[in-house]
């Protein structure tokens, strides 16, 4: 790690030589102030000042910068990003391709708005993604603009098909901050607590959650069934919806089986089961969906994030039948499918089929689980290393107790990001942090990031 000011730095402050972002950024940890450096802390300040105070921040830094593996702040530090921006920047941030893609429609045109003139990279987004998402069934897309839109519209068409109302989500789940979504999602603090009342129609079933609860798959879908029949009913159901491994409640990754029995249990009963790759999706898990990781074919699948290498772009993908049950008008939106998006989108999603990333996330998943299981042998306080592919976590726990320890968890996460490496906490009970890097990070660079975990975690 080198501490000299990084010479890219103008005289006069600016970064005008800093490459706009790209794999041609130093690939390297630089600590030149502590965090946040002066010019950051001015942007805190300006924000505390202007933004809203819900709207919260992880990394005190004013980002000016990202590519490859690291992200630049204003002060001149270099941190490794073992975020990706909550799984977003899969690619790496200004992926070469993704900023050919959208410079070149940027100055074509801007919006038209697909309902009024539609244009053809919209439908291109959705042939690709009829087309990579699981199952080879006749399958039909529309697009959104964020994670949460994508759920509610998926909702929307489950609901329309089956001509039922009741969805059920799962303990854990985090599907998104509308007020539909609010209602999905799981956790109270910080996502709902206030912002009730919630819609209605919304049940919750028990999650497979092996460190926890010890169960088989099978056993845990018979659990959830059980409620689901006493509770909701299944003609009263439109709709299950899970994420196959869970994100923001986690990185559960349910025991094998689970998923299956109630993809079956859903065809059984005219409920339409539903995908929530928003976090998962795009090489993430080692596959292009993580519900291929576990043999099952979803009715519906949501995607968003990595879609479209940092643009912000949805979808919900899934068969014609269901998809095509809304009547004309019933979807849409001023914004969904935006040109620049879809142009991103096309030239990411061909990155994902072309560039190996679906490997490179494997290799990162396997760097990942053997530096934290290093951790775990020494130190009883990891309870649980889980994931698949570039999208591993570690449960932090009380070393004889075996309860979520998330003091240590914030702890260890703030003593990372002191020392330039930037690092997610997540999980119901905020004991897991979660480990997402760009696929375009180097094994340098993630092993130098792993150091510091290793370190922040025996400093704590
Ligand atoms: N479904 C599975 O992971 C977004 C949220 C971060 P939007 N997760 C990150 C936060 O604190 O708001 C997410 C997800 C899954 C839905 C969503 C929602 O996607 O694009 O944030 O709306």
């Amino acid at each position: 790690m080198s501490t000299s000011a990084p010479d890219t730095m103008s005289a006069s402050g600016t970064f005008a030589a800093v490459p706009l972002g790209g794999p041609t950024l130093p690939q390297e940890r630089r600590m030149v102030t502590s965090i946040p450096g002066p010019r950051s802390q001015e942007l805190i300040a300006r924000k505390a000042a202007a933004v809203a105070a819900g709207v919260g921040h992880t990394v005190p830094i004013q980002a000016v910068a990202a590519g490859g593996g690291v992200v630049l702040d204003a002060d001149g530090n270099s941190l490794i990003d073992l975020g990706a921006g909550i799984a977003v920047t899969t690619l790496g941030n200004a992926h070469p391709k993704v900023v050919e893609a959208v410079q070149a429609q940027v100055a074509q045109f801007t919006h038209t708005c697909f309902m009024i003139s539609p244009y053809e990279s919209y439908v291109g987004v959705a042939e690709a993604l009829n087309r990579i998402t699981p199952g080879d069934h006749e399958k039909k897309s529309a697009l959104f603009n964020s994670g949460a839109e994508a759920v509610e519209n998926a909702v929307k068409i489950a609901r329309k098909y089956t001509r039922k109302q009741a969805v059920v989500a799962f303990d854990h789940g985090y599907h998104g901050r509308t007020n539909l979504t609010m209602a999905l999602t799981a956790k109270s603090m910080p996502y709902k607590s206030g912002f009730g009342p919630f819609a209605s129609e919304i049940y919750r079933a028990p999650m497979s959650y092996p460190f926890r609860d010890g169960l088989s798959g099978a056993d845990a879908a018979n659990r959830a069934i059980s409620i689901i029949e006493k509770q909701v009913g299944a003609d009263n159901l439109a709709a299950i919806i899970i994420e196959p491994i869970q994100g923001e409640g986690g990185f559960i990754v349910p025991a094998d089986g689970f998923l299956p029995r109630l993809a079956e249990w859903c065809r059984s009963n005219h409920v339409v089961f539903i995908a929530d790759e928003i976090q998962t999706g795009f090489a993430r898990t080692g596959a292009m969906f993580a519900s291929e990781l576990f043999g099952v074919v979803p009715d519906l699948i949501t995607t968003a994030k990595g879609i479209a290498g940092g643009l912000p772009l949805a979808a919900v993908t899934g068969r014609a039948e269901i998809m095509d049950a809304s009547h004309a008008g019933g979807l849409g939106g001023t914004y969904g499918g935006n040109p620049i998006a879809c142009a991103a989108a096309l030239a990411a999603i061909d990155a994902f089929e072309h560039d190996g990333l679906i490997q490179r996330a494997d290799e990162i998943g396997a760097i990942l689980t053997e530096r934290l299981t290093a951790m775990q042998a020494a130190d009883p306080r990891v309870g649980d290393i889980r994931g698949r592919g570039a999208m591993i976590a570690a449960e932090f726990v009380g070393p004889v107790t075996g309860e979520p320890d998330g003091a240590l968890t914030t702890a260890i996460a703030k003593a990372c990001i002191a020392d330039g490496v930037i690092v997610l906490t997540c999980g119901t009970y905020g004991n897991v942090i979660r480990f997402l890097p760009p696929l375009s990070i180097s094994d340098d660079l993630l092993h130098e990031g792993m150091d510091v975990v290793a370190a922040a975690l025996s400093g704590a």
